[in-house]
């Protein structure tokens, strides 16, 4: 089963509940999409309380990011490829990322508060005083408020190379910022993804109607559990909202390639959809 979160075209109404083909069926006995995923067995609650008689055309809503109130974390170098290309773009700080590649302890970080964050089709952002700028294409795990995997969404954990690369003590000037996450455009609940070896992720960026980059990798080659990240990420720390966590990027353009204004940004995950936002930068 797939949720959605959506804002009803005309009457600018909050919709949340059952995605099928071409519609959003309405969950009843509860008052958020986050609300619902805090239900014990979500698809049981949902099924049973699926309000039919509201069932609503996705052409008459547009489709937002599947968070309310929500923390976002990120896992970093979870696959080699973030590795390579982080000991590439700081050579000062090189073996920061070799380490933590093969620590217990994963790199977590704080991504995003929801205001930062885009859904479907939004503009996502490149900050104004960065050069170096690249989407990293990333599974995202949905988490309830008992540090439960419920559901699955696609995350693009926008990133700043040159800020990160001239000094990793300015992650979270490189991570976060306005528009700086794009979230959607459902969540997959959990009994519904397919094995963590069937997942794969593509990434398509396209300049003036042409591809200009294109890769794939598979969460196979993902180097952590997504246990073993939630654990980490829950240790000591409480989410009563629930938390929603993109896992690592497993792929990292070139460095000769940096995003521009207008590029639209394409990134689909096995099992949840795609994930589309045409980037945006003031100069
Ligand atoms: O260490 C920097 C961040 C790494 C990251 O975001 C990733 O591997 O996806
Ligand atoms: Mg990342």
């Amino acid at each position: 089963m797939k949720l959605a979160k959506a804002i009803h075209k005309t009457s600018g109404q909050v919709v949340f509940g059952i995605l099928d083909e071409d519609s959003i069926t309405p969950v009843a006995n509860c008052q958020s999409l986050s609300e619902l995923l805090e239900q014990d067995d979500v698809s049981q609650f949902a099924v049973d309380n699926r309000s039919d008689g509201a069932c609503t055309k996705l052409a008459d809503l547009r489709l937002v990011a599947p968070v309310d109130a929500q923390e976002i974390w990120a896992a970093g170098v979870t696959y080699t490829r973030s590795k390579a290309a982080r000991m590439e773009e700081s050579e000062a700080a090189a073996s920061c990322y070799d380490r933590v590649y093969v620590s217990d302890r994963p790199e977590l970080f704080l991504k995003a508060t929801p205001h930062r964050v885009v859904g479907p089709d939004d503009p996502i952002r490149i900050r104004y005083d960065a050069t170096w700028n690249v989407p990293e294409p990333e599974l995202t795990l949905v988490v309830n408020s008992r540090k439960e995997l419920v559901g699955f969404t696609i995350g693009n954990d926008m990133s700043s190379r040159d800020i990160e690369g001239d000094n990793p003590l300015y992650l979270p000037q490189a991570k976060v910022y306005n528009q700086c996450c794009g979230v959607g455009p459902c969540i997959t609940l959990a009994d519904a993804m397919p094995g963590k070896d069937e997942i794969g992720i593509r990434l398509i960026v396209s300049r003036d109607g042409k591809p200009v980059f294109e890769d794939s990798t598979s969460v196979a080659q993902m180097a952590r559990s997504f246990e073993d990240l939630i654990h980490w990420l829950g240790r000591d720390s409480d989410f009563p909202d629930g938390v929603f966590l993109l896992t690592g990027t497993g792929i990292v353009p070139d460095s000769s390639f940096t995003l521009q204004s207008d590029d639209i940004v394409t990134i689909e995950i096995d099992g949840i959809g795609s994930l589309t936002n045409t980037v945006v930068q003031n100069k």
